[in-house]
């Protein structure tokens, strides 16, 4: 670990000095594409129009031999679009594979001015951290970059959720963490094949009532990733970065996509992955507050005054900690509301 001091240090000679506040963004999908598909490719910049976040993947998903022509293609369709406000992040391949290298130097030199975010995959520790972060000083130095580009991990190993916090701690590009279930899964061995989502096999059951075990005994499916996402969560806060929540491999499975997406903007995620264009609305609805939650957290803060005391709203207390939580609501809410004008009407901020 560097010392406090020499934090906010550029790690390279030239290189743009780090930032202190990881800016916040709206960050409700991170839409997946594979650039090395010329048909999703060409629906680039109409999706970017629709989704906040926008992102060229290189690793899993891409064949072997379509690894080159995925990252040739991240730069030509980089280099023919405007984002507008919409960022572009890249998915880099892992950090033990044989075009990791390549990927970082080719994608900072060729388009780092455009490049929001690296998404770095298999993270398992503060070390891989540290070597993307010295390893980008140098190549925004030597492109000439005015701004740094920052690092999102993807936690997805048993030993990564180990290390989480300082993961979390270990840069200051550091942008945020995604829960990756799928290879978490495996990297436990637990016993599920399923990307994302519960398990009908994960559950409590009632009592029984009687000698009767096997009748009348409701069960209730749990959720295999509660404990993960509450911990990332916990990490990522902690260090004022952003949790988001992976993929929701059942494409056609909306409903389920959709929960799956809730439960973590519940727990405090800001947003998702979506692998497929019916995924990107499902965020958007999921990840924006509901505007009845938002005009109740507007007549909290405004019935709280300075945010001290104690008042009672339609029959419950409200107080100083009430009184914070809406203020989370409320400042989501204008964000968003500055970004989409049909949010912006819904919540009359
Ligand atoms: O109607 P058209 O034929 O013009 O277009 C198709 C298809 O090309 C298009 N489409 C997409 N466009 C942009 N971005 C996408 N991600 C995307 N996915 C599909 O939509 C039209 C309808 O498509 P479809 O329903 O016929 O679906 P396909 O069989 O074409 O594609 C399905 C897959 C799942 C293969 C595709 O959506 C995809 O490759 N998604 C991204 C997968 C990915 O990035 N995986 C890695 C992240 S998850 C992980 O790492 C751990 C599990
Ligand atoms: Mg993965």
């Amino acid at each position: 670990m560097r010392n406090p001091r020499a934090f906010l240090r550029p790690l390279a000679v030239g290189a743009p000095a780090p930032v202190a506040d990881v800016p916040f963004r709206p960050s409700r999908m991170i839409h997946f594409f594979d650039p090395s598909n010329e048909k999703m490719r060409s629906k680039v910049p109409d999706i970017a129009a629709k989704v906040d976040i926008i992102l060229g993947n290189l690793e899993d998903a891409i064949k072997t031999e379509n690894k080159e022509a995925a990252r040739l293609g991240l730069v030509e369709v980089a280099r023919a679009t405007d984002f507008g406000d919409t960022q572009l992040w890249v998915r880099v391949n892992s950090l033990d594979s044989p075009w990791v290298l390549d990927d970082l130097i080719t994608l900072v030199t060729e388009i780092g001015e455009k490049l929001d975010v690296v998404m770095v995959p298999k993270v398992e520790g503060a070390q891989d951290i540290h070597y993307v972060d010295r390893l980008l000083a140098q190549l925004e130095a030597r492109a000439g970059l005015t701004r740094p580009i920052l690092v999102h991990a993807i936690l997805e190993t048993a030993e990564g959720v180990t290390n989480v916090e300082e993961i979390a701690a270990a840069s200051p590009r550091m942008q945020g963490i995604s829960l990756g279930p799928a290879d978490l899964a495996a990297s436990r061995r637990m016993k599920t094949t399923r990307v994302g989502g519960g398990h009908p096999g994960y559950l409590v059951r009632q009592d029984p009532t009687g000698d009767d075990l096997t009748t009348g005994r409701t069960t209730y499916q749990q959720d295999l990733w509660h404990y993960t996402i509450a911990r990332m969560v916990d990490a990522c806060a902690g260090n004022d970065i952003l949790p988001f929540y992976g993929p929701f491999g059942d494409i056609k499975d909306v409903v389920a996509c959709e929960d799956q997406f809730r439960n973590a903007f519940l727990l405090g995620c800001v947003g998702a992955w979506s692998l497929h264009p019916v995924q990107i609305d499902i965020a958007k609805r999921v990840f924006s507050p509901d505007p009845a939650d938002v005009a109740h957290a507007k007549e909290v803060v405004e019935a709280m005054g300075d945010g001290s005391g104690a008042v009672m709203i339609n029959g419950k207390m409200e107080d100083d900690a009430s009184c914070k939580q809406c203020i989370v609501m409320l400042d989501l809410a204008k964000a968003l509301a500055e970004r989409d004008p049909e949010l912006a009407a819904a919540y009359d901020l």
